[in-house]
C-alpha cells in the first residue's frame, strides 16, 4: 500500500463532500484520489476541485488498483451494492449509516464479510467519536457510580423538510441513539416501544412529531429517547444516565456565554454537522489509521445489522402501538473483539 491511504468516494452529495474536504485538507495519512456519483456533472466538478479521478462506474472505481479503500456516501438504496463490491475487492470500506436500506441487506453484508474471512466494513455511527459520549462511556465502564438504571435522552432538530416523514424519526434520527446507547451500555436491547405525545403545529401531515422511543436492554435498563425534529430552537442532543449512586450528563458543546440585554445567553448549535464536526474528524482519522494498519476498530457490519434490527422493531412498535420484543441471532465469533 502507498504511504497515503488512497481513498475512492462513491456518492459526492452533502456528507460525501464534507468527508472529501476533511480528508484532503485537515486529516493526515489519507487522500481522496477518486470519486464517482450518478450525478456525473457534479462529481466531475468535485473531482476537478480536489484533483481526483472521476469514474462513471462506482464498481469500476472500487476495483481500481489505484484505490486502496472506499467511502460509501450514496443514498441509502445503493449502500449494499457498493459495500458488497468493496468486500469482493478485499478493500476496507467506510459506509455512512444505515449500512443498508433494509435489515435483509445488512444481513447479506454480514454474511459476505464472514464468507470473505476478513473484517473490512465500518459503519458511520459518528457519535461514538464525540468526546462527550466517550467521557460518559468511560464513567459507565469504570462503574464508579454503580449500575446504570435509566437513561433519558433527546434528539432535537430545529426543523425538517416535507420529505421527512414519521418513520424517519426512528430510522434516520434515533438510529444514532440506538447505536450509541448500546455501545455506551455494552449490551443489546430486549424490547422497543414508540409513543406519540401531542403533535406540534410545525409538523406537516406525514409526520408525527414529537415521538418517544422506549427501549429496554437485556439486563432491564430502561431508556427513553425523545425525537422532536421541529423543536424550533436549535439542534440539541441530550443524554442523562441515571446510575445507582450518581447521574451522568452528556456535556454540552462548549460555547462562550454572553451577558447582554439583562440576559445570559449560551448559543446552541443549529444543525448536526456543526454539533458533531469534531466527532466526524476523529471518526474518519481513526478509520484511515486503522485501515492502514489493517484492522477495523469502529462500528462493524454487525453493529450496523443490530441497529437495523432494533430500528425495524421500533418501527413495528410504532405502527402497531405495542411493545415489540427484539430477537437477534448471537453475535458471530468473527465479530468478537
Ligand atoms: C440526519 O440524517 C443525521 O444523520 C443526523 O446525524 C441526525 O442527527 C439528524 O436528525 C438526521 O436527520
Amino acid at each position: 500500500m502507498a504511504e497515503e491511504l488512497r481513498i475512492g468516494v462513491v456518492g459526492t452529495g452533502a456528507i460525501g463532500r464534507t468527508h472529501i474536504e476533511r480528508i484532503n485538507t485537515k486529516l493526515q495519512g489519507g487522500r481522496v484520489v477518486a470519486v464517482s456519483d450518478i450525478n456525473a456533472d457534479f462529481a466531475k466538478k468535485i473531482a476537478d476541485q480536489y484533483g481526483c479521478k472521476f469514474f462513471a462506474d462506482g464498481e469500476e472505481m472500487i476495483q481500481s488498483p489505484d484505490v486502496d479503500a472506499i467511502i460509501v456516501t450514496t443514498i441509502d438504496a445503493y449502500h449494499e451494492q457498493y459495500v458488497t463490491a468493496a468486500i469482493k475487492a478485499g478493500k476496507y470500506v467506510f459506509c455512512e449509516k444505515p449500512l443498508a436500506a433494509e435489515q435483509s441487506g445488512c444481513k447479506r453484508i454480514v454474511e459476505a464479510e464472514i464468507a470473505g474471512g476478513k473484517q473490512l466494513v465500518q459503519v458511520g455511527f459518528m457519535r461514538r467519536y464525540d468526546p462527550g459520549y466517550r467521557q460518559l462511556r468511560k464513567l459507565v465502564e469504570k462503574h464508579t457510580y454503580g449500575e446504570p438504571l435509566m437513561l433519558h435522552c433527546a434528539h432535537r432538530n430545529y426543523e425538517v423538510d416535507e420529505t421527512y416523514d414519521t418513520p424517519m424519526a426512528v430510522e434516520n434520527s434515533m438510529i444514532h441513539e440506538i447505536d450509541v446507547l448500546r455501545w455506551l451500555l455494552g449490551e443489546d436491547y430486549a424490547t422497543a416501544e414508540v409513543v406519540f405525545p401531542k403533535k406540534t403545529k410545525y409538523a406537516h401531515k406525514n409526520l408525527q412529531d414529537p415521538q418517544i422511543m422506549i427501549l429496554t436492554t437485556k439486563s432491564g435498563v430502561r431508556i427513553d429517547v425523545e425525537a422532536f425534529v421541529n423543536c424550533h430552537y436549535g439542534y440539541d442532543i441530550k443524554c442523562e444516565v441515571c446510575c445507582e449512586e450518581g447521574i451522568l450528563n452528556l456535556p454540552e458543546p462548549s460555547n462562550a456565554m454572553v451577558r447582554s440585554n439583562a440576559s445570559r445567553i449560551t448559543p446552541i448549535c443549529r444543525d448536526w454537522s456543526e454539533r458533531f464536526v469534531e466527532a466526524y474528524n476523529v471518526e474518519i482519522q481513526e478509520w484511515i489509521n486503522a485501515s492502514k494498519e489493517g484492522r477495523v476498530d469502529g462500528p462493524t457490519a454487525w453493529d450496523g445489522y443490530v441497529a437495523s434490527i432494533t430500528a425495524a422493531a421500533a418501527s413495528k412498535a410504532r405502527d402497531t402501538q405495542s411493545v415489540v420484543k427484539i430477537d437477534m441471532d448471537k453475535q458471530p465469533n468473527f465479530y468478537q473483539k
